[in-house]
């Protein structure tokens, strides 16, 4: 039972984030004080399960030592130099991060929606130096029910009302077609002024939709026949959040241009990067794009800490192994509970549950009883919970947190 006092301490730092901040979010109320592995801590010293992971961004855990030790030293030495000079550690990083996923070369960003323009620029200026299309003219294919950040070009081609609205004049030169549809692909490409196909392997604020099996690689031969670049936007499902290194790795899909971010950098500064091979990458030129923090030494320890845990920890493995496990626990709670849990869905430890709102309780009043019973994680689109734990999480701790899943949905 918290005292007054520990009341006061919660309440007053909600507090001061409505009065000083910005309300550009809707927080479950709970205020988060210390973060380890899969564990978190409110200022009550109460611990819950991380089953958000910071959409994704601590696949690693939170605050993991070799990551944070990364950090820590590198901060001592030489943390921002811009890009005006060289750096003893970009060219390392480099050629670590593009070795490691095969492609010849990487521009370092920072934020996921930083790393989205970035491939969006690329893809234009291929376009007009390379394809040969017409200036000005480059259209790029994007899904509906997709999120690739919130800049205003990036929400010119969104689809959802709530992202979009009254942010115009819209930037122009995208094409919507429905996601997990060939037939519309087909149709969209027959524009000969298609430059790029821009995709979430897997949608993850729509509600973690998983496409139909061959559906990537479909789309890759689509566009590759049509001289069009497929762009995946990995920044949620890269890293091992699907079960494998990319969710293209699942269709064994290389895509032209490959955009991380989140996870990067194991939830510790916004590391974002864009991959993609000569022919494509060195049509930027000097001065033509760039940011003050890209790739900066901090990030380039950080981002090589951050994936090499990921390898030694076998966490891809883990989240392969870990999703079947916890989607074939949520179907059996499905079966239980069909009258709440409509549907389910997950690839590695990427999941949804989809509820079905009565006596108008709703995605967010399960939250607020998963909180009470010691897991976090939030609501999308109303009705849909993601459950995204740190990759590093135990097949006993799954099935501890499949229980109170089980226990709060028995009770709702
Ligand atoms: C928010 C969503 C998730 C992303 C994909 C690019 C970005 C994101 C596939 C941009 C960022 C974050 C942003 C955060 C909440 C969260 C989110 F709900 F917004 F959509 F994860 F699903 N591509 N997603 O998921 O990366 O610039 O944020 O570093 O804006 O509310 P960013």
């Amino acid at each position: 039972m918290e005292t007054m006092a520990q009341k006061s301490i919660s309440q007053k730092a909600i507090e001061l984030e409505n009065r000083y901040g910005a309300h550009n979010y809707h927080p479950l109320d709970v205020v988060l004080d210390r973060g380890e592995g899969v564990f978190v801590w409110d200022v009550d010293g109460k611990k819950y399960f991380d089953f958000l992971s910071a959409y994704s961004a601590v696949n690693q855990g939170h605050c993991h030592p070799k990551i944070i030790q990364a950090l820590i030293e590198q901060s001592k030495k030489l943390t921002l130099t811009s890009r005006a000079f060289y750096n003893s550690s970009l060219g390392e990083y480099e050629k670590f991060i593009t070795q490691y996923f095969g492609y010849d070369k990487v521009l370092p960003m920072n934020t996921g929606a930083e790393g989205v323009e970035t491939a969006l620029k690329l893809c234009r200026k291929w376009a007009y130096e390379k394809k040969g299309i017409a200036a000005d003219h480059a259209k790029i294919i994007v899904c509906e029910g997709n999120f690739h950040g919130r800049t205003i070009s990036i929400v010119s081609a969104s689809s959802d009302p709530d992202a979009k609205k009254n942010f115009g004049p819209y930037t122009p030169g995208f094409i919507t077609i429905p996601y997990n549809d060939i037939n519309a692909l087909v149709n969209a490409l027959k524009d000969k002024n298609v430059a790029g196909f821009l995709v979430e392997p897997v949608q993850g604020e729509r509600g973690v939709m998983i496409p139909d099996e061959g559906y990537l690689a479909k789309s890759f031969e689509l566009c590759k026949k049509a001289n069009v670049l497929f762009i995946a936007d990995e920044i949620q499902t890269g890293l091992g959040r699907t079960g494998k290194r990319l969710c293209c790795d699942h269709e064994n899909v290389r895509p032209d241009v490959l955009i991380l971010g989140k996870a990067l950098a194991g939830g510790t500064m916004p590391v974002s990067a864009v991959l993609a091979d000569d022919d494509i990458m060195l049509c930027i030129k000097p001065g033509e794009h760039g940011s003050t923090y890209g790739g900066n030494p901090l990030a380039c320890k950080v981002a090589m800490a951050s994936i090499n845990v990921l390898e030694e920890e076998n966490m891809y493995e883990n989240s392969y192994s870990l999703g079947k496990i916890l989607l074939a626990e949520l179907k059996k709670i499905q079966t239980e509970k069909s009258d709440i849990v409509l549907n389910v869905r997950g690839k590695g430890l990427f999941a949804a549950i989809v509820i079905k709102e009565r006596n108008n309780k709703s995605a967010w009043e399960l939250c607020l009883a998963l909180k009470e019973n010691g897991l976090l994680a939030k609501p999308t689109h109303g009705d849909i919970i993601r459950l995204a734990p740190p990759l590093l999480i135990t097949e006993k701790q799954l099935m501890e947190c499949v229980s109170i899943l089980r226990k709060t949905i028995l009770e709702f």
